[in-house]
């Protein structure tokens, strides 16, 4: 019998290999993250997993797919529901002010400490929003809808499989080989003609909505590997030739500890595809539609962590607008040092970040009684205190990442006009019709709230701690 974790990671495992047979860049990235992991690990030793072991971390990656109808992403539940993944977070992309996509979206990973630490599979799934009339009118919404209900993006085999996966939490091993090559199949780029005239139209609105809605199928758009060191991935994929976004999104590289996710990647790539033109002939065309991310892993944020986060964001775009040309990295930097404290002591004593929190073994007992704070324990050596990994997602940033294929043909850009009605009332409502309980809906699954499970893993710590202390409470 295969279990859930197994299928997980062999899924991770061959769409990786179908990825760098069809995108060979990303193969040279994951060459590149593999390179600087082991540097790291040579400079930092023991210091370099404490984030991770290199094992979990040289293995990491997460994908991105986007999907076109509610009916859609609740198949795409069922497939990853099989590999033990649920989904998390609640991401609404289209109002981000400089590259606003017609989706909403989650990420699907795994949820509990053990089964993260077996393989933390998790890919950012995004559902098109046609009824938002900012960017679609009622004749294109129809189109849009009419051709999406004609699809199918999961063969029925492949979901019976799924169901059972989910129910069971394991296959036998043949069915689980099958379960694993129809699901890689469904997530490769189709060699099917694409429809040029319906492509451009949806092209015209939103490059992402022409992905999603302008082809008959669904494909993984990028795989990401975890690095330890963004910044000297960076530089080392630039001195390659391959050329970068011009920023790392998230906070700023600095002094204190890594918290939350750092990402950067290369624009897609140009990649032949047939197209079928109005004429009915098949010619060969291009098509940016994949692209190569990277990114760091840090420490979870608590809510009040997240705020300062949030308020650097705010304090970066405020104080930029001003000064046009300061530097954007060394503004944020400085910022960050201000807002944030730069160690894990302080972050903890402060609730900033989430930590797993066990009592130190065999501290001399020197008569004196534990303190009833996590400060005056970590302080006096009653306890240590072990990050917790940011498992998720960043809007900001992902709204960023997605400007990696936006930034061809069918850009979206800051006061473009074309394609968009005004935002009237009925533009906010449809606004606030995709909210988080609508994708439960589409999903007929709940949407795990990450604050949540970060709490949830501290407080089981700190409970087990205080009762192996003594303590009535922390
Ligand atoms: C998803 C972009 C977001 C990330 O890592 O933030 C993302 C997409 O382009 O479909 O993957
Ligand atoms: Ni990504």
């Amino acid at each position: 019998m295969i279990s859930q974790w197994q299928l997980r990671a062999a899924f991770a495992a061959r769409l990786s290999e179908m990825y760098g047979r069809e995108v060979p860049a990303y193969t040279t990235l994951v060459d590149v993250s593999r390179e600087v992991n082991e540097d790291v690990l040579r400079a930092r030793g023991a210091d370099a997993e404490r984030l991770g072991s290199i094992g979990r971390v040289t293995a990491e990656r997460h994908g991105a797919i986007r999907v076109g109808t509610p009916s859609e992403v609740r198949q795409v539940a069922r497939v990853f529901g099989a590999l033990g993944m649920h989904p998390v977070g609640f991401y609404d992309l289209r109002d981000a002010a400089s590259s606003a996509v017609p989706v909403v979206s989650t990420a699907f990973r795994p949820v509990d400490g053990e089964e993260l630490a077996r393989n933390p599979f998790r890919v950012f799934t995004s559902v098109l929003t046609p009824a938002d009339p900012r960017f679609f009118d009622a004749g294109l919404r129809a189109r849009l809808e009419a051709f999406l209900a004609g699809r199918e993006l999961f063969p029925p085999e492949l979901l019976a499989l799924s169901d059972r996966a989910g129910a069971e939490r394991e296959l036998p091993e043949a069915d689980a080989e099958r379960f694993v090559q129809l699901a890689v199949h469904a997530f490769e780029l189709s060699a099917e003609p694409v429809d040029q005239a319906w492509y451009e139209t949806l092209e015209r609105v939103s490059a992402v909505a022409a992905d999603i809605g302008g082809v008959r199928s669904t494909h993984v758009n990028h795989l990401t590997p975890r690095v330890l060191d963004i910044d000297a991935l960076y530089r080392r994929m630039t001195e390659r030739g391959i050329e970068m976004i011009d920023t790392i999104q998230g906070p700023p590289g600095w002094h204190g500890p890594d918290v939350l996710l750092r990402q950067t990647s290369f624009r897609a790539l140009a990649e032949p595809r047939a197209m079928r033109t109005p004429d009915g002939s098949v010619v060969s065309g291009t098509l940016r539609v994949r692209f190569g991310e990277v990114e760091a892993r840090g420490i979870a944020l608590t809510r009040e962590g997240r705020a300062r986060y949030d308020a650097l964001l705010a304090r970066v775009d405020e104080q930029i607008a001003h000064r046009t040309e300061a530097d954007r990295t060394e503004l944020a930097r400085a910022l960050w040092a201000e807002l944030l404290p730069d160690s894990e002591r302080e972050l903890a004593a402060q609730s900033l970040a989430f930590f797993t929190y066990r009592p130190v073994p065999g501290r001399p007992r020197d008569g004196t009684a534990p303190p009833g704070t996590v400060g005056g324990l970590l302080e006096q050596g009653w306890v240590r205190a072990e990050p917790i990994v940011y498992e998720d997602f960043l809007p900001r940033s992902a709204a960023g990442i997605f400007q990696s294929n936006l930034s061809g043909d069918g850009a979206r850009r800051e006061g473009d006009g074309d394609g968009r009605t005004g935002e009237g009332t009925s533009a906010r409502a449809a606004h606030e019709e995709y909210d988080a309980a609508w994708l439960a809906g589409a999903l007929d699954r709940e949407v795990l709230d990450p604050y949540a499970l970060y709490e949830q893993q501290q407080s089981r710590s700190l409970a087990r701690t205080a009762r192996e202390l003594g303590l009535a409470r922390t």
